[in-house]
């Protein structure tokens, strides 16, 4: 569009919660762009979408949509990926999946730049963007690995409602209004979408993210457990999660609690790797009450740590704070880093 040499792009689910910051996030970034596409469901066919001052009309995604793609970057649901992501690499174009379709398939590898950008070199035509709680705890996670060793990871996060979605943002919204003017309020989409019971989430906080399996954790809890394992190429690793909405629009927050190999080892240290760690950024003064919070991080790539504490009776666990935006490093971010490691990697060329 804008260059004569470059690449072919499209976005999957561009009216989406995540979509809308692929699409800026693109905007912002100086990869080479030939021809954007902006795909979704029929509903939104149709929309208008400004691009670096150019007017797009959006199309209705389909299988024929992605000849000539080079790389198409889908978060539009699991179904829509299974459904298409296949069509697209059949065209010749590399996917780089948002959703949870195709994370766990051993072909397919998942990546957080930061972590393990070798592991593009095995793809085969799909990339598995992680779940975004996953992404930033083990953007923290893996300078302490490689320094200290890691053992275990115990986490609980505080997840911003809209990680489920735009139509998640508008009932929070909505309710919030609704209960401060005294009217009854309607619940119809948290904690799962088309699920049998929803709960009120404005001034109120669900243990609930994505559907229960039958070993007591949600799917959401599984996804950090199994994709920290995969991603940081540890399955012995020892992981669990709690994971939780609260009425926050932007930014998952998450206490981890960790034991790691070395002895000897002080919160200084852990604070020092923080500092140098690429993508993180170390806000932990207590004396001066500085430490990370969600709506700080809205509209930045970043991951913020702070409250670093050595744990007061195991000599090697530490207590860490971690916040990113879950819509930018959590998802957009992450995705376009990919496409740009991949051009690095000479995984993708330039025509
Ligand atoms: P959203 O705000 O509900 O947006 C959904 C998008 O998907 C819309 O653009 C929608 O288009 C499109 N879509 C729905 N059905 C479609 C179909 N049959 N064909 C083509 N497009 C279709 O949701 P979101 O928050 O952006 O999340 C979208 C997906 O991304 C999630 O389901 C999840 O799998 C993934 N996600 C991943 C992360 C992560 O951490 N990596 C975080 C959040 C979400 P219309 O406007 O036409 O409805
Ligand atoms: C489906 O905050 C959240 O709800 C997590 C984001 C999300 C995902 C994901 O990325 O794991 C929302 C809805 C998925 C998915 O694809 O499993």
């Amino acid at each position: 569009m804008t260059e004569t040499l470059g690449l072919n792009i499209a976005v999957v689910g561009a009216t989406g919660a995540v979509g809308q910051q692929m699409i800026s996030t693109l905007e912002g970034r100086d990869l080479p762009i030939k021809k954007i596409l902006f795909l979704s469901s029929a509903r939104s066919a149709g929309t208008k979408v400004t691009f670096k001052g150019k007017e797009i009309t959006v199309q209705e995604a389909k299988p024929e949509s992605f000849e000539g793609i080079d790389i198409a970057l889908f978060s539009a649901g699991g179904s829509v990926s299974k459904a298409l992501a296949p069509e697209a690499v059949k065209r010749g174009a590399i996917v780089v999946d948002n959703t949870s379709a195709f994370r766990m398939d051993p072909d397919v590898p998942l990546v957080v730049p930061e972590v393990n950008e070798e592991d593009l070199r095995n793809h085969n035509g799909i990339i598995a963007n992680p779940n975004c709680s996953t992404i930033q705890m083990v953007a923290a996670l893996e300078p302490i690995r490689q320094a200290y060793g890691l053992k275990k990871v115990v986490v609980s996060t505080y997840q911003a409602v809209s990680g489920a979605g735009a139509a998640a943002i508008s009932e929070l919204e909505t309710q919030a209004r609704d209960l401060l003017d005294r009217k009854e309020i309607k619940t119809e989409i948290l904690p799962v979408k088309g699920g049998e019971k929803h709960y009120q989430i404005a001034f109120n906080v669900i243990p609930q993210i994505d559907k229960f399996e039958d070993n007591g954790f949600t799917f959401e809890e599984m996804k950090m457990i199994n994709e920290t394992k995969k991603i940081m190429h540890m399955p012995e690793l020892s992981v669990a999660a709690t994971c939780v909405r609260l009425p926050v629009v932007t930014g998952h927050s998450e206490s981890v609690y960790i034991e790691i190999e070395n002895d000897g080892v002080l919160a200084s240290d852990i604070q020092g790797l923080m500092q140098k760690a690429p993508g993180v950024v170390l806000e932990d003064d207590p004396a001066n009450q500085i430490y990370p919070m969600p709506a700080a991080s809205v509209g930045k790539n970043d991951v913020f740590v702070g409250r670093i504490r050595k744990d007061l009776d195991e000599a090697k666990g530490f207590h860490l704070w971690v916040v990113s935006d879950n819509l930018l490093k959590g998802a957009a971010w992450n995705s376009v880093q990919i496409a740009e490691s991949l051009l690095k990697l000479g995984l993708v060329t330039v025509k």
